[in-house]
């Protein structure tokens, strides 16, 4: 059938080939994010060593330029297009970044995999509000961005394959840019790449469902976590409980022949709490949506910090 559940508003988008063809993009994504990050697949093998039934992801994100129809919009399009819905703006004035959430479908179909094969994560966008940079890094970041054709009508292929749609930058603009945003510089080497995937860790079985522990079984097991404001980032709330690993370093060969190592990918940990109204539900019957939703700028300005020097370099 074309529509999914009787209680939601049929879309004309929820058709289960559709779905298929999205959760394979996915899956590309996922492979490309896998195979640059040899931290995000360790974790991943590690917790499964563990917890051997399904890892749910809470949420995948992106970086984009927030310039030429390059920002949150050009990798939006295509979850919007299948049946994702956007949720709030959150800015980060000080990093000149803002970003954009978004929920999925309610009429996915139920999959007891894990990762991409589960149930459908929410997704996190964020741009460089590339009109508040200086004219220089302004210059570097509109050349590279019109070399790209209509490359911003591309960017989920551009992910799933793990190609650049603008070319390789020389290293000196990629320095340039590192200087006044590690985010900007970030985005110039990998595009449009899954910046991190988060596993939902209170849908986990074992006790690593508790961020807590989780986070000291990953150090115990050699990994640094994103130290920034303290290791755990919690909300005012106290409801949405978040941590990172540092992010791995790639070699990259820019244009000019220069080979240097840059900042990559990261993996993070979220434990979503059951919400005050439903805190009598017998645990057997929390459900996702009992649970806090979104986001919480003071905590995601904390986890951008994830590919900075300052944390690469950091002793563990
Ligand atoms: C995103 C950082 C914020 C969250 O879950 O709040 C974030 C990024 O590093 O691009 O992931
Ligand atoms: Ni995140």
């Amino acid at each position: 059938t074309v529509s999914a559940s009787k209680s939601d508003a049929p879309s004309p988008l929820s058709h289960q080939g559709d779905e298929l063809f999205f959760r394979d993009a996915l899956k590309s994504m996922e492979t490309v994010y896998l195979n640059r990050n040899p931290t995000a697949k360790a974790i991943l093998d590690l917790v499964h060593s563990i917890d051997d039934e399904q890892i749910c992801y809470d949420h995948l994100a992106f970086r984009t330029f927030g310039v030429n129809g390059y920002g949150i919009d050009s990798m939006a399009s295509f979850f919007l297009d299948h049946g994702y819905t956007q949720q709030e703006e959150l800015r980060f004035p000080a990093k000149k970044l803002k970003a954009l959430w978004f929920s999925p479908p309610s009429s996915s179909t139920q999959y007891g995999g894990s990762g991409v094969n589960g149930p459908l994560p929410r997704v996190f966008i964020s741009e460089l509000l590339v009109d508040q940079m200086s004219p220089k890094a302004q210059e570097i970041i509109r050349k590279y961005t019109e070399k790209a054709g209509n490359g911003n009508k591309y960017a989920a292929l551009a992910s799933a394959l793990g190609s650049l749609t603008w070319g390789k930058p020389m290293y000196s603009e990629f320095q340039q840019l590192a200087g006044e945003s590690e985010y900007a510089a970030w985005t110039l080497v990998n595009g449009y790449a899954l910046n991190h995937v988060t596993i939902s860790t209170h849908r986990l079985k074992s006790n690593l469902r508790s961020i807590k522990s989780l986070n000291e079984f990953i150090e115990k097991n050699g990994f640094k976590l994103n130290s920034e404001g303290g290791v755990l980032k919690v909300s005012p709330d106290g409801l949405l409980l978040q941590s990172s690993t540092v992010a791995d370093s790639i070699p990259f060969c820019f244009s000019d022949g220069v080979n240097e190592s840059v900042p990559c990918s990261y993996i993070e940990f979220a434990e979503r709490l059951v919400l005050p109204q439903y805190k009598d539900l017998p645990e057997s019957e929390v459900k996702e949506f009992h649970r806090r939703d979104g986001f919480e700028v003071g905590n995601a300005d904390k986890i951008f910090e994830s590919t900075s020097k300052e944390q690469l370099t950091r002793r563990a």
